[in-house]
């Protein structure tokens, strides 16, 4: 049995130490130039695969995303139809997730920007902050990330919902389900999180009709939006019309259409966006190597998997 790292674009090496460390007993091979006979290979972990790869593993038995989105693994049309695909769903990287979102959530709610500029103006200027219980955050994607982080932002006063397929029973945490309770989340939202899969239903999902659908009631008269889940759920020209316009206060955006973003986007420089560059959870070489081990082991001893993908549902 081997094993093969499938990462265009990851440094590979800091991948197969990681995985001799956590697994020196698993033959680790790597694409394209040390893969060996192919008909070894029963596993593969990816990210970003180029099409076609997967398909030219014979003899694959499970294929493991390297993060918790599989939008770039199914969107390869020569994938096969019959071997599993096994995401990330793991302390670690939700943790990491958490940190991303309550920190922004309380970068725009502490007005930091504003006071970041008034620090480098060297001007005192102390305008009247507002509670969390004034500020209500709304998080579409209420899976294993956006319900972590939801629980972090209630247990620090802020009044949240979130809008899933399905509802959700949180305490504290009002659930809004399926497209018809959409324009009721949005009615209520202050800040809009999203922690969507990218799939065909969630494209395009933050554009300029959404946005105005949102709450004007919060403390700054006009709503904020934070994207940590795919690029496709933003129409970018729509953010950007929507911040001139005064229809949104602000933007966190953490992923992009493409990746990286190209220099001459104007997101880089609009003074009401906050940027970075897809890190809002990294996958940690190590803690996911483990995970991944873990996994091969399991289906080898013939146990279930899980965290596996459902590809109608397209995550
Ligand atoms: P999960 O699969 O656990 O959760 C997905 C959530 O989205 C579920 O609550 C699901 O509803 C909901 N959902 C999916 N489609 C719809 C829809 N059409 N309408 C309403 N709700 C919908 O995923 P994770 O929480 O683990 O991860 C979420 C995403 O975060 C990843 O797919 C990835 O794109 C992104 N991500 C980004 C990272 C970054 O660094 N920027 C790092 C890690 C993840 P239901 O529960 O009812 O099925
Ligand atoms: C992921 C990511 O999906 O890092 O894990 O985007």
């Amino acid at each position: 049995m081997a094993f093969l790292f499938i990462l265009p674009t990851w440094p590979v090496d800091v991948w197969t130490a990681a995985m001799k460390k956590v697994a020196p007993d698993i033959d680790v091979r790597v694409w394209p130039d040390r893969m060996g006979e192919v008909n070894d290979i029963e596993y593969c972990a990816a990210w970003l695969p180029p099409p076609g790869v997967v398909k030219s593993l014979p003899n694959l038995k499970v294929i493991m995303s390297l993060g918790a989105g599989v939008d770039a693994i199914l969107k390869d049309p020569t994938l096969p139809d019959d071997v599993p695909i096994v995401r990330v769903n793991d302390p670690d990287l939700t943790g990491r997730m958490t940190e991303y979102i309550v920190l922004h959530v309380l970068m725009h709610h502490r007005q930091q920007r504003r006071l970041d500029e008034n620090q480098r103006k060297k001007i005192w200027d102390s305008f009247p902050t507002h509670a969390a219980k004034d500020l209500s955050v709304g998080i579409m994607g209420m899976g294993v990330m956006g319900a972590d982080s939801a629980i972090k932002l209630r247990d620090i006063g802020f009044r949240v919902a979130g809008w899933s397929r399905t509802r959700k029973e949180i305490p504290g945490v009002e659930s809004f389900a399926g497209d018809t309770e959409f324009d009721a989340f949005l009615a209520r939202t202050d800040v809009l999180v999203s922690l969507l899969p990218a799939t065909s239903d969630t494209d395009g999902i933050i554009n300029r009709a959404t946005i105005r659908k949102l709450s004007r009631k919060g403390p700054f008269g006009a709503p904020i939006v934070i994207n940590a889940g795919r690029g496709r759920q933003q129409v970018a020209e729509d953010i950007l019309a929507a911040l001139d316009a005064g229809e949104l206060h602000a933007a966190t955006l953490d992923v992009f259409v493409p990746e990286p973003l190209p220099p001459d986007s104007p997101l880089w420089s609009h003074p009401k966006v906050t940027l970075t560059p897809h890190c809002a959870a990294d996958s940690d070489p190590e803690t996911i190597c483990a995970y991944v081990a873990n996994n091969i082991r399991r289906h080898q001893r013939g146990e279930t998997l899980d965290n596996l993908v459902d590809r109608l549902r397209g995550y």
